[in-house]
């Protein structure tokens, strides 16, 4: 029996063990954190958390010769339906959560999967999907050479995960072009956000309006996708329709306008969490990069009391000067507010509220103005204070009903 050994217990992890048991290896999880030897194995799949370049089992597999994947890898390996790929700085999640809802609603048995929570490992474990909608980190990109999707689409690229690599952003950007390394050059994708024109776009949005093939099919205006960024998404997810099956939407226009207008963004993403006392509230908790700040604010419409910080993974906050007019006052908060506030500095009056959620928020209802928004749009990871970024986002919307509520 072939011996697979898994680094890491997390919902990843849980997934390939599964699917290593269903396909015959005996398998068995470790967490490299107290594990410096790497095991007997014929194989090594690790978590997406687990970087490569510093991990000792790596280097050690590499010398002995075991094969070392990644768990999307080992996912795709035995998921034998189309793959149809997201990446990108920002904008993945909502992308995919789209694309999926849109090929639901035209009549396929579409299924999301990868960073948007469930490890493609699981679908091929027992899904009866005809198609994977996968979004995909750089994290998973790292250690996946044969991951092959039917088309792709790499929306954006803008500083995040910068600590991860030797060489900084030019090491992301790698990273995020190798989606295209194993696609059929007209199906790989490059989103509205990049200024070169690509011969293979299909889908464009002017003033509000998608066109696709050059006719005007859908106004913005009548979807939950507000804004440029979600006007990419948007883009994004009809490209890669189109190369899954052109005559879903060509075919039917009403049907894909009607699946269009019916999508609902998920929660965390600049999602309205309620008004009171003159105040809105906006938590876009999902926002941990500063690009992801930049979109937050691009979609505001009235001056903004700014609640950022977390860990900053070495991310250049600066490009945030030019982008923070609307903001009155910046409340600061988590592990590496100090760095944030220094490379903000002058831009807009701030407040240090240490390593207190409660406080910070306390800090921007007292900012506030009748009129204002208090915009949660952290532009960092959350793991120095909360679990993960839906609970630091539960927890602002948890306050801000407190507040409406008093
Ligand atoms: N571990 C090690 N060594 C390490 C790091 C972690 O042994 O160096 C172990 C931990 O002890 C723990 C396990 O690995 O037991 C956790 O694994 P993980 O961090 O890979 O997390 P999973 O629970 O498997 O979730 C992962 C993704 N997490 C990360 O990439 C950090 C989830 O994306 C994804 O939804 C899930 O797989 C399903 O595919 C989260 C994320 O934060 C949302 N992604 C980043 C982002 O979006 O910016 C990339």
């Amino acid at each position: 029996m072939k011996k697979a050994i898994i680094i890491g217990g997390g919902v990843s992890g849980l997934a390939a063990k599964k699917l290593a048991e269903k396909q015959g290896f005996s398998a068995e999880i470790i967490c490299d954190d107290t594990h410096s030897v790497l095991p007997d194995a014929d194989l090594i799949i690790a978590s997406p958390g687990v970087p490569p370049l510093v991990s000792k089992l790596y280097q050690q597999a590499l010398a002995s010769g075991v094969e070392f994947i990644g768990e999307l890898e080992f996912g795709f390996r035995f998921w034998k339906r189309p793959v149809l790929a997201i990446t990108g700085t920002n904008g993945k999640t909502t992308t995919t959560a789209l694309l999926t809802h849109l090929l639901q609603q035209c009549g396929i048995r579409a299924e999301s999967a990868g960073n948007i929570g469930l490890p493609l490992s699981d679908l091929a474990v027992d899904s009866d999907a005809e198609i994977a909608v996968v979004e995909v980190s750089n994290f998973q990109l790292e250690l996946a050479p044969d991951f092959a999707p039917l088309a792709a689409v790499l929306l954006n690229i803008q500083s995040d995960h910068i600590d991860r690599y030797p060489d900084g952003f030019a090491g992301y950007c790698r990273i995020k072009e190798s989606i295209f390394k194993n696609v059929t050059p007209g199906n790989c994708i490059r989103g509205l956000n990049f200024a070169e024109f690509d011969p293979h776009r299909r889908v464009t949005v002017e003033a509000e309006t998608l066109f696709i093939d050059g006719k005007p099919v859908l106004n913005q205006r009548d979807t939950d996708l507000p804004g440029i960024p979600n006007a990419e998404n948007l883009a994004a997810a009809v490209e890669l329709m189109l190369r899954y099956d052109e005559k879903l939407i060509l075919d039917d226009l009403e049907r894909f306008c009607n699946a269009v207008k019916s999508f609902k963004r998920a929660a965390h993403r600049i999602e309205n969490a309620g008004s009171g006392k003159g105040i809105t509230f906006v938590n876009d908790s999902k926002g941990t990069n500063p690009a992801a700040v930049a979109a937050a604010l691009d979609a505001m419409t009235t001056p903004v009391i700014l609640m950022l910080g977390g860990l900053a993974k070495g991310m250049d906050f600066s490009i945030l000067r030019e982008k923070c007019q609307k903001v009155r006052h910046g409340v600061l908060f988590g592990q590496d507010r100090a760095e944030i506030a220094q490379a903000l500095d002058g831009v807009f009056p701030m407040s240090d509220t240490g390593m207190d959620f409660e406080a910070a928020f306390n800090c921007a209802i007292r900012a506030a103005h009748p009129g204002d928004t208090v915009l949660l749009s952290p532009g960092c990871a959350s793991m120095d204070m909360f679990k993960n970024y839906k609970e630091r986002g539960e927890r602002f919307r948890e306050l801000a009903t407190e507040f409406i509520n008093s």
